[in-house]
């Protein structure tokens, strides 16, 4: 069982979907995260060791990588397919609650901002983090976070600012959720945004890629 869990996370690390896709080359033929996800599940592995064994190993595994500029962009959406053709065998489990899930982690661009290929794989690694993760989309407002902060008490928000015009909508989103939300934990990050910025606004964590926000939101729920 273990030697599937690792053809589990391998796969999903290296993008192979099932055994029709063409990608990666050296796979060719071979079965994919679907086929060998739905195989764990009809043996009976508990579901949260297959996601938590097996898919979130591959993605952390590329995320790393991602993170220390051995994979890039095209990896990590590979995969996140691999990993979300996994995820539809595991949805039945989340839905009935014999699988969970770390933590609600809500993300969006923050207002004025359309700028969304960084945040879409931060919402992907995050979500092979074992994460639920709800993506408010761009130029997203206050009043939206707010809302689903009411929906899910103890999510953790995602802040995402591409433009130096922009990410000064943060410092204002930040004050408005921390009044009327203290304990919510907001993450920022965005390619003009330092350590100093997070701080200077009041945001409790900055991440400067998907791998080091997913490592803030262990952290934070450890
Ligand atoms: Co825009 N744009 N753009 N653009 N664009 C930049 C950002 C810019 C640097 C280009 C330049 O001038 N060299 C510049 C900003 C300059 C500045 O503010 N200092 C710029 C500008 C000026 C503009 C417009 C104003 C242009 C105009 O219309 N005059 C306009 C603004 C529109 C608006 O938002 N209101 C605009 C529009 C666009 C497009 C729509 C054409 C398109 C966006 C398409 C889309 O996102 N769907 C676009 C693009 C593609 C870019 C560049 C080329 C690429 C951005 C990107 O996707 N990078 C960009 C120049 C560049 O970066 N080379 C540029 C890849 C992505 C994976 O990286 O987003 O940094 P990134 O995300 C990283 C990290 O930052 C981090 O993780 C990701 C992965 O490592 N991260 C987080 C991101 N969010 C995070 C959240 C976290 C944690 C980590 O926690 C919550």
């Amino acid at each position: 069982m273990d030697s599937l869990l690792e053809k589990l996370a391998l796969c999903t690390e290296r993008g192979k979907v099932d055994k029709d896709a063409v990608y990666p080359p050296d796979m060719k033929g071979e079965e994919g995260s679907d086929e060998l996800t739905a195989k764990l599940l009809a043996d009976g592995v508990d579901p949260n060791r297959v996601l938590k064994e097996g898919l979130m190993v591959g993605m952390n595994r590329i995320g790393e990588k991602f993170s220390n500029h051995e994979a890039f962009v095209p990896d990590l959406l590979m995969a996140a397919r691999a990993m979300n053709a996994g995820m539809v065998h595991l949805q039945p489990y989340f839905d009935s609650g014999e699988a969970q899930r770390k933590g609600v982690f809500v993300i969006g661009t923050v207002q004025g901002d359309l700028h969304d290929i960084g945040k879409n794989l931060v919402a992907m690694v995050v979500e092979g983090g074992g994460w639920e993760v709800i993506d408010l989309g761009v130029n997203t407002t206050a009043e939206q976070f707010l809302e689903e902060i009411k929906k899910h008490p103890g999510c953790v928000v995602g802040l995402s600012a591409l433009l130096t015009t922009t990410m000064v909508n943060m410092e204002k989103m930040v004050s408005a959720i921390k009044s009327a939300s203290p304990d919510t934990m907001v993450l920022v990050g965005g390619a003009p945004l330092t350590q100093e910025f997070c701080e200077k606004i009041g945001a409790d964590n900055y991440a400067q890629d998907p791998q080091s926000a997913l490592n803030h939101l262990a952290a934070a729920s450890a």
